[in-house]
């Protein structure tokens, strides 16, 4: 600070607001041995906005391998479509399940 109170800031002591990222969850759509194959599709499609071939990997690495992450979104948007997208089985009775987590 010099004597007439003017401050001169070295530019190492300027500092960038820094903005924090949200952190993100995963969307996990879990295989079970009763909903209808073309029904997942058909969610995934309506509720994650993939195209026909994305819904039908996705679907086939869950019935293969148990999970597939669907996709990731922060936690309120993670949470709303995990929750959609699992109430359009419950309403046909199907135990179709998506679940989320966070990200590492
Ligand atoms: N395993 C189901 C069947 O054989 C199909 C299915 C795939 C269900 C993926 C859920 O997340 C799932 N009809």
């Amino acid at each position: 600070m010099s004597d007439d109170g003017i401050e001169v800031l070295k530019p190492e002591t300027i500092l960038k607001p820094k903005i924090e990222q949200p952190r993100l969850y995963k969307v996990v759509l879990l295989n079970d041995d009763y909903t209808p194959r073309e029904f997942v599709v058909q969610v995934l499609k309506a509720v994650f906005r993939t195209t026909e071939d994305q819904a039908y990997r996705i679907m086939m690495t869950a019935h293969q391998k148990g999970a597939c992450v669907v996709a990731t979104f922060t936690r309120d948007v993670a949470e709303s479509k995990a929750a959609q997208a699992t109430d359009m089985g419950r309403q046909k009775g199907y135990p179709l399940e998506f679940s989320t987590e966070p990200e590492e």
